[in-house]
């Protein structure tokens, strides 16, 4: 059988690096999941609602370095997604949505179709919102190169791209995809770039490196841990950046989060006179919440395929080149000392005593150097600041967009993608939402140990409205949800009940385990505390 359109696109997904696809069928996506089932090509990973399917997609891409695919039906499902590949669209992690649409035939009809909102084309334009690149895929003679330009795309910039396939064209004859190569970079302003970058991290008293997203989006953290190593330049993360470097032999201090972060990595990065800036999102949840704003004029800034620095701009930079540019230069700072790196809570005390969030990052540390380091996945809420005092691992959260709902099916995705077990830590406000993806753990394979922080309420915004009503939730009785879904539950009380169940959890694989974690009434981990305060005194 020669190459249909739906073959062609499968190949060429597998080709930019896509390992699986997550997906909910419709009538309209019928053929695409047809094709994709009957050629075996990726694995598809079912869930139960398009939000958990952008997110385990979005996860999969973040853990692996690569795309990974969204499949929905046209409207009712791709709408469902639109959030979470927004999300994954401003942390740039490059979800390929494929959504079916109606067929070229059908279009002229002259009647509503199902799933239509406003015209047979808003879906289209909604999704231009949220991604970098977009096509219809809707003539065989030009399908080839829109799906190659689409996923060119996805990689360059690391972002959302939107593919639209009409149900009668998937069956059509298709010429095979090639990839597109990258764009030519000019090696003279790429030498200029380096050599003036190292050049003003030598004049300076104070030179850090600061690593955000786009290190580990690009595939460049053994390049850049060697870098800082050759320069031997102290290296803090941003909050999106957590988790980066950390199988990798760097002068990692730690992570800065300005009021709410430790005293000594605020100083080090707002005392600096030469911040490098790989890759760093310019968002509020990096920087907003700095006691001195970084000067962002002194700093020197390589991100969206562009370095600037002194008040000018070279254009056309991939991250990748940069790096190896100066890589290939770098010599060791003169002025480089050593900054002790920060170190995380340890030694549970498994006592009667009520749990608090620092016990619970106390308790997953002793585990991880006990059992070796886990992946992590958190949600939005107090369990993003509590990953904060892990041990540095593998991990994946929304620490910029912050959607509630991303924790638990970002765990599913990163075990989808990378094999290993990993620890979703969410809030009970968040596992509300989509938590009950967990169902899917037995026919996936998938075995997750999950942390619920059950406070009974929106804790994070209780912190901010402490008399509020409106955010008490009452205590549901997640550890027989556990149960019910097919994985092992645990009622979790006290911390000696903390230590005894993660042990449990973690020597019994093969099911998902969900720790029901009852929290000390109005019990916030210290990184919280801090950012609570900090923001009020900012914003009121
Ligand atoms: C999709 C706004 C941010 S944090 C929060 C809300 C409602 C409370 C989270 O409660 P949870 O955790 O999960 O019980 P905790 O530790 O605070 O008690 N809708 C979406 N995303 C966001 N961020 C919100 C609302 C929000």
């Amino acid at each position: 059988m020669g190459t249909t359109l739906a073959t062609a696109l499968l190949e060429a997904l597998a080709q930019a690096g896509a390992r699986e696809v997550f997906g909910i069928p419709g009538d309209f996506a019928l053929p695409f999941f047809d094709a994709l089932e009957s050629s075996g090509r990726l694995p598809l990973y079912t869930l139960s609602h398009e939000p958990s399917v952008g997110f385990a997609a979005d996860a999969a891409a973040r853990i692996r370095c690569a795309p990974s695919v969204a499949a929905v039906t046209y409207g009712a499902g791709a709408f469902n997604v639109v959030n979470a590949v927004a999300s994954a669209f401003a942390e740039k992690s490059p979800v390929v949505v494929i959504s079916g649409a109606p067929g070229t035939r059908e279009r002229g009809s002259g009647l509503l179709l199902h799933h239509q909102a406003k015209t047979l084309d808003s879906q289209y334009e909604m999704f231009r919102q949220v991604t970098c690149d977009q096509a219809r895929l809707d003539d065989p003679a030009t399908a080839g190169a829109r799906i190659a330009r689409v996923l060119a795309s996805a990689r360059r910039y690391a972002q959302p791209v939107y593919l639209e396939l009409p149900r009668d064209c998937l069956g059509e004859p298709c010429a095979p995809v090639w990839a597109e190569p990258a764009p030519p970079v000019d090696e003279e302003a790429l030498a200029a770039c380096a050599e003036e970058i190292l050049a003003r991290l030598a004049q300076a008293k104070s030179p850090v490196l600061m690593v955000d997203v786009e290190v580990r989006r690009f595939g460049l953290e053994a390049q850049v841990a060697k870098l800082a190593k050759r320069l031997a330049i102290p290296v803090v993360t941003t909050l999106m950046g957590r988790g980066l470097l950390d199988n990798a032999d760097a002068p990692l201090v730690g992570t800065y989060l300005g009021l709410a972060g430790t005293p000594e990595v605020s100083a080090l990065v707002e005392d600096s006179d030469a911040l490098l800036m790989l890759g760093v999102i310019l968002s509020d949840t990096n920087f907003g919440v700095s006691a001195r704003r970084v000067d962002l004029r002194r700093a020197i800034q390589a991100l969206d395929g562009r370095v600037t620095l002194g008040f000018h701009t070279y254009a056309d930079m991939p991250l990748d080149r940069v790096v190896a540019a100066l890589l290939a230069r770098a010599q060791p700072l003169a002025q480089a000392r050593a900054v002790a790196p920060v170190a995380a809570p340890r030694g549970l005390a498994a006592d009667e005593g009520a749990i608090e969030p620092l016990d619970i990052s106390r308790a997953l540390n002793d585990l991880m150097d006990a059992r070796g380091r886990m992946p992590v996945a958190t949600d939005v809420g107090d369990c993003l600041f509590t990953a904060m005092d892990l041990v540095q691992t593998d991990h994946v959260a929304p620490g910029y967009y912050a959607t509630m709902g991303f924790g638990v099916p970002a765990g599913l995705g990163v075990q989808a993608a990378s094999g290993r077990r990993p620890v979703i830590l969410v809030g009970d406000g968040a596992f509300q939402m989509t938590g009950l993806e967990l169902g899917h753990c037995a026919r996936h394979g998938w075995d997750p140990i999950v942390v619920v922080m059950n406070n009974g309420g929106w804790g994070m915004l209780s912190a901010f409205r402490p008399e509020a009503r409106y955010n008490a939730l009452g205590t549901w009785n997640l550890a027989r949800v556990a149960d019910a879904l097919g994985g092992a539950g645990h009622l979790v009380r006290t911390r000696a009940e903390l230590a005894k169940a993660l042990a449990t959890a973690h020597a019994n694989p093969g099911r998902f385990h969900l720790l029901d974690v009852r929290l000390a009434p109005g019990a916030l981990s210290p990184t919280l505390r801090r950012f609570t305060d900090a923001v009020s005194r900012l914003h009121g």
